[in-house]
């Protein structure tokens, strides 16, 4: 097949999930085309399977905003011709199932028909695409689509609940690929950022309000208060200034290592024992998959779609969300003992290969096939 995926190229984990999908797409056989105005972070490997088309956005002084749905449904009428492009398939509603259907339509007027599938992540509908200002054009692009996918069945009630919507919501978890992972296990690192004693503790994100980072911060602060623990905060975003200025009033900014964004989190969480996930709300928590098959225990809110992918007792715990005492407290009985985190340890990582990329590829495949029996 010949597919067309548009996604956000940046940190976030739909690109992410993008990426991997189009590369693991490509090892199959198929031919993918990502379109978007920057490379994808993780696609650092172009191979002949795999192309990438940037979308440019000409600057005109005259507008406020300029119009990247316009360039990029252009981007993809062109793209899908030149090509001879079969299938497009969006991650994310905003805008790029509104981008994709003018193309889709644009071409029809050339006699050229390419379904539409869109996945849905999850701030696409329960954080942005719910205002009153996007919502009539979410709904509508929802409803256009051929398939629409979710990555949780949470995230897919969530999506009836709060627009109105035609047409069946399928739900393809989000996947990983264990093989990309356990080559570096050997190559843990752990002393460079704690000593023999100390626990580590990790929290990889947007730093976004969604992922409450305060408390993260009280959580961790509450557990090196009785475990010997070294923080590890990975990512970029508005809520990290007033973080790293909470580690030094409560005085364990040497506690505490921020690394920014970073391409290499199988090299941080190799050797991490614990994640934090208290996010107000999250569809999936691909990041505590991430952690999962690193054999690493998840601490997390019990909200959206978070449980679906950690299990009370088995993995990690789960909490109301800001319940952070009790996330502490549910942290330091997993640490506190060597045999019991060495479980949590295994419970995770054999959890995570229930969404094992070759489990979670052919449902994709099998969406397409449908969507493209539809024309
Ligand atoms: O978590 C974010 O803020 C980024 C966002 C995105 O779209 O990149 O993540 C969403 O999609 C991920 C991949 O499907 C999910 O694992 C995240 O849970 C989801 N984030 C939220 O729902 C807040």
């Amino acid at each position: 097949m010949k597919i067309a995926i548009v996604c956000y190229p940046t940190f976030g984990g739909s690109g992410v999930v993008a990426t991997e999908l189009g590369i693991a797409l490509a090892n199959r056989g198929h031919e993918v085309h990502f379109i978007t105005y920057r490379q994808p972070v993780r696609l650092e490997l172009l191979s002949n399977k795999i192309y990438f088309h940037e979308v440019h956005v000409p600057e005109y002084p005259l507008f406020h905003y300029q119009p990247y749905e316009l360039a990029l449904s252009s981007k993809l009428v062109d793209t899908i011709k030149l090509f001879g492009i079969e299938l497009l398939h969006v991650h994310y509603a905003i805008p790029h199932a509104y981008a994709g259907y003018m193309a889709k339509k644009m071409l029809e007027e050339e006699g050229i028909y390419i379904p539409m599938v869109t996945t849905l992540h999850g701030t696409d509908i329960t954080l942005v695409g719910k205002h009153p200002f996007y919502r009539p054009a979410v709904n509508f692009s929802i409803n256009q689509s051929d398939v629409v996918t979710s990555v949780s069945q949470n995230l897919k009630e969530s999506t009836l609940e709060l627009f109105d919507i035609k047409n069946e919501i399928e739900v393809i978890p989000n996947f990983i690929d264990k093989r990309k992972y356990s080559t570096n296990f050997t190559d843990c690192q752990r002393s460079l950022m704690a000593s023999e004693d100390e626990k580590i503790i990790t929290h990889i994100s947007n730093f976004r309000k969604v992922k409450r980072i305060p408390d993260v911060i009280q959580i961790f602060n509450k557990i090196q208060k009785q475990i010997p623990a070294k923080l590890i905060m990975v990512g970029e975003g508005p809520e990290k200034e007033g973080a790293e200025r909470l580690c030094e009033e409560l005085g364990i900014a040497n506690k505490v290592i921020f690394l920014g964004n970073s391409n290499e989190i199988d090299r941080i969480l190799c050797f991490s024992d614990l994640f934090l996930l208290p996010s107000q709300t999250e569809s999936f928590g691909l990041a505590a998959l991430e952690a999962m098959i690193n054999r690493v225990a998840i601490i997390s809110s019990n909200t959206g779609g978070i449980p679906e992918v950690n299990r009370q007792g088995v993995t990690g715990y789960l909490s109301d969300v800001g319940n952070v005492d009790e996330m502490a407290e549910n942290a330091i009985k997993i640490l506190s003992d060597d045999q019991t985190l060495e479980r949590f340890k295994n419970n995770a990582a054999k959890a995570a290969m229930d969404f094992d990329i070759m489990k979670v590829l052919p449902l994709y495949e099998a969406i397409y096939e449908k969507a493209l029996l539809a024309r």
